[in-house]
């Protein structure tokens, strides 16, 4: 069995921490480490964790632990993966890799000293089966050229008090810079961002329009505060055809002269299967040493971070901002 040790157990260590106990064949939950011990034993308890702890670089030398995965605060995703590298660990780290592109290169070059790849990283919707299909019917080429996407991502409120219009571009847009991306098989080269005004103190929405390598348009919706529920939707243009995300929802009622159908209240019903393929995805990755071939690398948080640096600049000075990065190494083709 593989020993996996989840670092973090709040809202999605505590996922993580249940989909390694139920839905991970061929591994244990053996450390569920958070600051805070008695969330960890918490954490630990409810999903039968052999080990509790509270230093998160000590759990990922143990000898009793073969693999990681990383769901603390987003500012120790890039210093943990980097211990887990030097420790010779796979690290499954949730979404950011790093807000900080430098931070990211930095990871790219450990992996690459190190000969070997170690960072499978947290854009799970890249297994969500709307994405899939859509990759699929471009590649099929059912759709002609692709020329556009667009895309909405909204939140019922924001994660956080302290959530700005900036965060909008680095904590949830990231999401969609990575997956569009990955279903176009492109990259960017300009962010445009402007934001909405509400009536009420809340963040508004963020809308950002970007340019790719290949001529193509996409646009971003990040409403964190949409208040109805978590929804989630895009479109990919076609010069022959179009493909859209259908609403996703296993039933409706019909009732009181009406139909209802829910949304889900956040990411983690939504993209539920999608959690749950790309952790499995990861039990593979440590078992053969293959980089899953639709799983998200250091190369692919660097680029994220690279649009979200762009995307910030562009919201702070309303001008259309380039997106600069380095030649993709070949370690990472
Ligand atoms: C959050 O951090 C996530 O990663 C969710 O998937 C995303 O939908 C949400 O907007 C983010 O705040």
């Amino acid at each position: 069995m593989l020993r996996m040790a989840v670092v973090g157990a709040g809202l999605m260590g505590a996922d993580h921490a249940k989909i390694v106990a139920e839905e991970m064949p061929g591994a244990v939950l053996q450390v569920v480490c958070d600051m805070d011990e008695c969330r960890a034993r918490r954490v630990a308890d409810a999903h039968g964790a052999v080990d509790v702890a509270s230093n998160p670089e000590a759990v990922i030398v143990r000898a009793d632990v073969d693999a990681v995965i990383v769901a603390s605060p987003d500012f120790t995703h890039a210093p943990l993966s980097l211990a887990c590298i030097s420790a010779g660990k796979k690290v499954l780290c949730e979404k950011p890799l790093s807000q900080s592109s430098q931070d990211c290169l930095a990871i790219m070059q450990a992996e690459q000293a190190a000969g070997k790849r170690f960072v499978q990283l947290g854009f799970m919707r890249r297994y969500d089966q709307s994405y899939v299909e859509m990759k699929k019917a471009i590649e099929d080429g059912e759709l002609g050229r692709a020329l556009m996407m667009h895309n909405f991502h909204r939140n019922v409120e924001t994660p956080a008090s302290d959530f700005t219009g900036a965060m909008a571009i680095t904590n949830s847009a990231p999401h969609e810079f990575d997956v569009v991306r990955h279903v176009l098989g492109t990259e960017y080269v300009s962010i445009s961002a402007f934001q909405a005004r509400r009536s009420d103190v809340r963040v508004a929405p963020v809308f950002m329009v970007l340019e790719t390598v290949d001529g193509q348009l996409v646009n971003i919706e990040i409403n964190n505060n949409a208040s109805y529920g978590y929804d989630v939707r895009a479109e990919l243009v076609g010069e022959q055809a179009s493909i859209a995300m259908n609403h996703v929802a296993y039933t409706r009622q019909e009732r009181s002269l009406g139909v209802h159908t829910g949304y889900d209240v956040d990411w983690r019903g939504r993209y539920f299967d999608a959690y749950r393929r790309q952790n499995r995805a990861f039990l593979r990755f440590i078992e053969t040493g293959v980089f899953p071939d639709i799983a998200s690398s250091s190369w692919d948080g660097y680029a994220a971070a690279v649009v979200a640096e762009a995307g910030v600049k562009a919201l702070a000075s309303g001008q259309k901002q380039p997106v600069t990065m380095i030649s993709k190494p070949e370690f990472y083709a």
